[in-house]
């Protein structure tokens, strides 16, 4: 399931290996997808999420392969969220083994993501610090999508707990600053200044092939400004969240396309693939922010904003939001910039 070294020419060595080790588990994943069960196990996780046997099973997999991946020294999972130290020294790994546990029994599409953090823990620091986000969708093919830097890039960041001391930090920020930052209440009200992931990171698409290769699909996947498809997700907080409800039906009455899977990965892929559209999930009081905020959306957001779309939480961009806790939730909004800003007030509204 290795990739071709050729397709990681021109990326630092040290990150090269993680996107390796990466691509490699992912290979071993979609092998196992393919004859998993979809039963509970009979625990949940620390989100209190029922945990199936293929999460337990899929969760351990990727701890255990990046425990040997000689760059990566951190890692967490929305499964396990302390982030764990591991023996190799270089990167900490997030990630969300299986999104979409609730519907692989229905054997729609579902799929891992990762965030690469350069040095230690991201407990501190804003997603655009991450150096690469990658995730696999598991449908009739599996496909897997990357951010990573433009070749020649020297992407490196500042570490807010160790890490490398060559490390720049592309967000303007300081490890002082970022620590103050998370001592406050609510993650998606503290948000840090902004740099263009777009003109630094390049996003490529790898399909894999049965003989376990993976081939490069696109390189310079992009996301273009205006699009008339829409993937409204958390749909119960538009009962209460009037403005949620008003931007649904303005696009409704603009004959948009409906594209939703209820998969974050499948849909969020379906603007990549198609180069347009929205994602978004805005909340109420009584239906509130699911979704993770390292886990889940900081590295979703990366690839999103690499490919020139955009992100927000309704304050700022999900890039710009300092991680307080791994358990952090957030509100989120991507995919082509110009409904994401229509997005605003809904996102804004609770
Ligand atoms: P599961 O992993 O529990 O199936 O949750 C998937 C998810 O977190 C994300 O992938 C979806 O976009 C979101 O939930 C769907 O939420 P709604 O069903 O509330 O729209």
């Amino acid at each position: 399931m290795a990739l071709d070294p050729k397709h990681l020419q021109g990326v630092e060595p040290e990150l090269a290996q993680v996107l390796s080790c990466v691509a490699s588990v992912v290979g071993e994943i979609s092998g196992i997808l393919r004859s998993a069960g979809s039963g509970y196990c009979g625990s949940t996780n620390a989100f209190g999420d029922q945990q199936l046997e293929v999460d337990v099973e899929v969760d351990h997999l990727i701890f255990e392969r990046l425990a040997s991946c000689s760059t990566v020294q951190g890692a967490g999972s929305e499964e396990q969220p302390e982030i764990r130290t591991l023996p190799g020294s270089g990167y900490t790994v997030v990630f969300d083994p299986l999104d979409g546990s609730s519907i692989i029994g229905a054997n729609f599409a579902v799929g891992t993501i990762f965030g690469i953090w350069p040095g230690g823990s991201p407990v501190g620091r804003a997603g655009r610090q991450q150096s690469a986000a990658v995730y696999a969708v598991y449908g009739p093919q599996t496909i897997l999508v990357w951010a990573k830097p433009r070749a020649g890039e020297s992407i490196v960041h500042m570490t807010a707990n160790g890490g490398n001391s060559n490390h720049k930090d592309s967000a303007g920020l300081n490890a002082e600053s970022a620590a103050t930052a998370s001592e406050g209440t609510l993650s998606s009200s503290i948000c840090s200044s902004s740099s263009n992931i777009h003109s630094t990171h390049e996003v490529q698409e790898f399909l894999l092939h049965p003989d376990g290769t993976w081939h490069l699909r696109r390189t310079n996947v992009a996301i273009g400004p205006v699009s008339r498809t829409f993937a409204p997700a958390n749909l119960r907080a538009a009962s209460s969240n009037a403005e949620y409800a008003a931007l649904v039906r303005r696009w409704i009455d603009a004959a948009f396309t409906l594209r939703y899977t209820g998969g974050m990965v499948p849909d969020v892929h379906h603007i990549l693939a198609k180069g347009s559209g929205v994602f978004c999930n805005p909340c109420s009081e009584a239906a509130p922010a699911k979704l993770r905020l390292l886990f889940e959306c900081a590295p979703l957001a990366f690839i999103v904003e690499a490919a020139g779309g955009s992100s927000t939480t309704g304050q700022c961009s999900v890039l710009d939001v300092l991680v307080r806790t791994p358990n952090d939730r957030s509100k989120i909004c991507l995919g082509s910039s110009q409904l994401v800003e229509e997005s605003l007030a809904a996102m804004q509204a609770a």
